[in-house]
């Protein structure tokens, strides 16, 4: 799997950076390392399918009909869809969807681990990280939010803040990570996107109206997409 290929391909690669390798047989680890870190990167979660409680297979039908309208787009750049755990759902309906779909796996891929803690943990340099956020954009909650938040310390809130208040459903906002923010691993900007709530304990629930939900998660993954654009004009 590529999750396998990178983690082979970048082994120990911070502590190869920089360093003139003279052994042939590690010269193409070490190219191909630095390669990959150059590679713009935009890692994101599953949009509302956890505590937002959105349904798995039409969740993964967009998510892979999103990515196949703009990772082409996108040139270079790499999307990866992240999750915590090996046996998540919503990666393996969408890796064997996106496999259907012929979608380049090189330009796309699933990858488990922390969303905080991609390079640290999984050697995975990611310079864009989506937030799965709250309308309010407050830390906290549960999920990726509060993870990031959390990871990110109260810079990123205050850089949150300069940039917008709210968010409607569907909308995403792109925010530079201050230089002071805690959260290190390469990660150079947030975004935040709020999408559509099938919970009843959570605001602006959609009492699963699908047609309506669908359309607010192919606007949010429109927005984060078109955001990481913006990042790399
Ligand atoms: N790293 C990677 N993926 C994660 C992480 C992490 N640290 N934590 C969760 N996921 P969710 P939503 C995955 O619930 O459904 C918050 O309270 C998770 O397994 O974070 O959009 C906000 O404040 C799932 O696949 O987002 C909102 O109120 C995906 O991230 C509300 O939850 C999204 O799960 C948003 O709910």
């Amino acid at each position: 799997t590529p999750i396998n290929k990178l983690a082979e391909q970048a082994p120990a690669s911070s502590s190869n950076t920089g360093k003139k390798v003279e052994d042939d047989q590690e010269m193409g680890s070490f190219f191909d390392t630095n390669l990959l870190d150059s590679v713009p990167t935009l890692a994101f979660p599953s949009i509302s399918t956890a505590d937002f409680q959105f349904n798995l297979e039409k969740a993964s039908d967009i998510i892979v009909e999103k990515v196949a309208e703009y990772v082409e787009k996108l040139g270079n750049a790499r999307l990866v869809l992240v999750d915590l755990s090996n046996g998540s759902k919503i990666l393996s309906l969408v890796r064997s969807k996106a496999a259907q779909k012929n979608i380049d796996s090189s330009k796309f891929f699933t990858f488990v681990g922390d969303i905080t803690r991609l390079y640290s943990q999984g050697d995975l340099r990611c310079n864009v990280i989506v937030n799965a956020a709250n309308w309010r954009l407050k830390p906290g909650g549960g999920g990726v939010n509060a993870a990031i938040f959390r990871a990110a310390g109260p810079t990123l809130e205050i850089a949150t803040k300069e940039r917008a208040e709210s968010l409607a459903p569907g909308q995403a906002v792109v925010v530079p990570l201050p230089s002071s923010s805690r959260l290190s691993e390469g990660v150079t900007h947030v975004i935040h996107v709020l999408g559509p709530n099938m919970n009843p304990q959570r605001p602006n629930c959609l009492n699963k109206d699908y047609t309506n939900g669908c359309m607010v998660l192919r606007e949010a993954y429109s927005s984060l997409f078109e955001g990481f654009a913006s990042i790399l004009r």
